[in-house]
């Protein structure tokens, strides 16, 4: 690549620069564009009190270490009120915060420690549905004015043959079973996407929205700085204007009539007005801040659709939507995955989200998935966490995955014991009694029977542990040639060998990173990559160089199976 061609007019443009604006680059960068998010899943985190689950005093207790690996905003997994019949996800009382996790008081000295910090806080958003438990659903089964339409009802249909009423249409909930309950008290069916104690809100109502716009007000006033907002996709179904509702086709891609696979989902997911509904958010961000300052308050969006929905869900100059509609493609990579894979899985979010928005956002893991050493294989977490924040953009950190921690096999009994819960136990932060995740006797969930070795603590010590290689990647993120990616040629990757990726990041004039990270399980040659001398900067563990050593380009480089290293040019 002639990356140097224009050297010379590059450095007079960098003087010009340097001249015109202050701090050289990044200077047109909101910060979430460039941001290193976390998801903290509350229960999972810290317990102050004892009772074997996370709670809002133990995160406030925490957020130095945010700070400390260079976290810019934290995420947490629903704290509302909740009967906890889905951990969470089914909220009760949208105005407040749930006993397990604390109280409001609590919620204030968070985000006030979290300001002094300056870790911003973002709050999980559940607007496809409320608890059937919460008051509003209690009104609209009595029918209470205004709140009739707040839920989505329908007498069903007669069955012709049998004389008998049904549901109206043949939807599948997300969970299994039908998406319609009966309601005794109402006579009427009402619609739920997930579990049947999960009503769905009526969004094409307006007064629901505008409770949703209140809702939002009500938490901005305390402080926060933004919403993940989850399961978009899911809020609104299709209609037709006679008012009855059409049957799915099926997919073809499960036997089982229960299954949510069986169904293609045309009507009750991605429906466009959700687009609209992004945007009316968004400009309610938009006012907010422009009523009260502060920087920017942001909306990610938890969407698994295409990228061309998403795409949508962002917007344009005219109609912004959701800075950060969550990119997980690279959640799909697994142990088996070249470097050609990974460019593939880049490609995809970056010839339409890059190419229309330059916007990037690189999730890691999150709750509802298997951690990376379990996806990837343990000996890739660091590869994943190089890769995710080598790019440009945003990167999305699920807790514990900067240490490296495992899913773990959560043994339960009964019939609501999943396995999704291996990925949520408890943060391992020393060696001590429940590895200092809590004081109390017993854990919500068991930790990892590795927590001795894999601890926030004892990596620290160790240079090359995961928790180091991801603070020295956080500190790279803000040099000049990270913070040139929105310029023309700042960043590049490629896969230079089948196993080999190469990420070039650069502001062309003065400073150059190549990040070099072998995927494979084999040792890999690489020869001319270059003709400067590079700085080694960051190695991972499996590395036989050393940071500082140094490297001309044209000399043979030789990665280890499974190595990542940073070497940096500086002019
Ligand atoms: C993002 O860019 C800004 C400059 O605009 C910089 O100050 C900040 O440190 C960068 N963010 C991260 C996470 O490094
Ligand atoms: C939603 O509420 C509106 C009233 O604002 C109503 O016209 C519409 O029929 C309701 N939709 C459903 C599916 O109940
Ligand atoms: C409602 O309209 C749709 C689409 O035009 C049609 O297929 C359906 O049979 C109609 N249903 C009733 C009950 O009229
Ligand atoms: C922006 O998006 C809106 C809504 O999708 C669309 O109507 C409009 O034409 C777009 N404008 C531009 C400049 O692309
Ligand atoms: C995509 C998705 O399933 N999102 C959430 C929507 O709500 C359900 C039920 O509460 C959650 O379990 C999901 O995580
Ligand atoms: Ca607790
Ligand atoms: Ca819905």
């Amino acid at each position: 690549m002639p990356q140097w061609a224009h050297l010379g007019l590059g450095l007079c443009l960098a003087l010009l620069l340097l001249a015109g604006t202050a701090p050289a680059g990044g200077a047109d960068i909101d910060w979430w564009e460039n941001a290193s998010l976390y998801q903290i899943y509350p229960r999972s985190f810290q317990d102050s009190d004892g009772d074997g689950i996370g709670d809002l005093k133990g995160i406030t207790s925490r957020l130095s270490y945010l700070k400390e690996i260079g976290i810019t905003a934290t995420w947490l997994s629903p704290i509302f009120t909740s009967p906890m019949s889905d951990f969470g996800y089914d909220i009760s009382n949208f105005y407040d915060i749930d006993p397990i996790f604390g109280t409001l008081a609590d919620f204030d000295e968070l985000i006030t420690e979290a300001k002094s910090l300056g870790v911003k806080i973002i709050l999980d958003f559940v607007p496809n549905h409320s608890s059937d438990e919460n008051e509003w659903f209690a009104k609209s089964v009595n029918r209470e004015d205004g709140y009739d339409d707040f839920y989505v009802w329908d007498d069903g249909k007669l069955n012709s043959e049998t004389g008998e009423r049904e549901a109206p249409s043949n939807w599948v909930s997300v969970f299994g079973g039908p998406m319609w309950t009966w309601n005794e008290q109402r006579q009427q069916y009402f619609l739920h996407q997930f579990q049947d104690k999960q009503p769905d809100l009526n969004f094409t109502n307006p007064m629901v929205r505008e409770h949703m716009l209140d809702v939002l007000k009500f938490w901005l006033d305390r402080g926060v700085d933004g919403f993940r907002i989850d399961a978009v996709p899911h809020i609104y179904e299709y209609r037709f204007a006679n008012g009855s509702y059409p049957d799915e086709p099926i997919s073809g891609w499960s036997s089982d009539p229960e299954a949510y696979d069986y169904h293609d989902h045309i009507y009750t997911k991605d429906q466009p007005a959700t687009v609209d509904l992004m945007y009316e958010w968004r400009a309610f961000l938009d006012a907010y801040r422009a009523e009260n300052g502060g920087d920017s308050r942001v909306l990610l969006a938890e969407a698994y659709s295409s990228v061309e929905t998403l795409s949508a869900y962002f917007g344009n100059s005219t109609h912004e939507g959701t800075q950060l509609p969550m990119n997980f493609q690279l959640m799909y990579l697994s142990g088996y995955s070249t470097a050609r894979d990974v460019v593939g899985s880049i490609d995809y979010w970056m010839n339409t989200m890059w190419k229309e928005h330059q916007t990037a956002n690189w999730v890691v893991g999150n709750h509802d998935n298997d951690r990376v050493a379990n996806r990837m294989g343990a000996h890739k977490v660091d590869l994943l966490n190089v890769i995710v924040n080598a790019l440009p953009g945003a990167s999305v950190t699920y807790y514990g995955e900067e240490i490296g921690m495992s899913n773990v096999d959560v043994q339960c009994t009964g019939d609501d014991c999943e396995h999704r819960d291996a990925e949520r136990t408890p943060m391992q932060w020393n060696s001590e009694k429940n590895a200092g995740f809590s004081p109390g006797d017993s854990t919500w969930l068991p930790l990892s029977p590795d927590y001795e070795r894999y601890n926030v603590q004892s990596e620290r010590r160790v240079s090359r542990s995961s928790l180091n290689i991801f603070k020295g990647l956080q500190e790279l993120k803000s040099s000049s040639a990270f913070l040139a990616f929105k310029e023309e040629g700042g960043f590049s990757y490629e896969a230079v060998t089948e196993q080999v990726l190469q990420i070039i990041r650069t502001n062309k004039h003065s400073e150059e990173y190549r990040i070099l990270v072998n995927m494979g399980n084999n040792m890999e040659l690489i020869d001319g990559l270059g003709t400067k001398t590079y700085e080694y900067v960051l190695v991972t563990a499996y590395s036989t160089h050393y940071a500082g050593q140094t490297v001309n380009l044209n000399e043979r480089i030789i990665l280890m199976p499974h190595e990542a290293i940073v070497l940096r040019w500086l002019a």
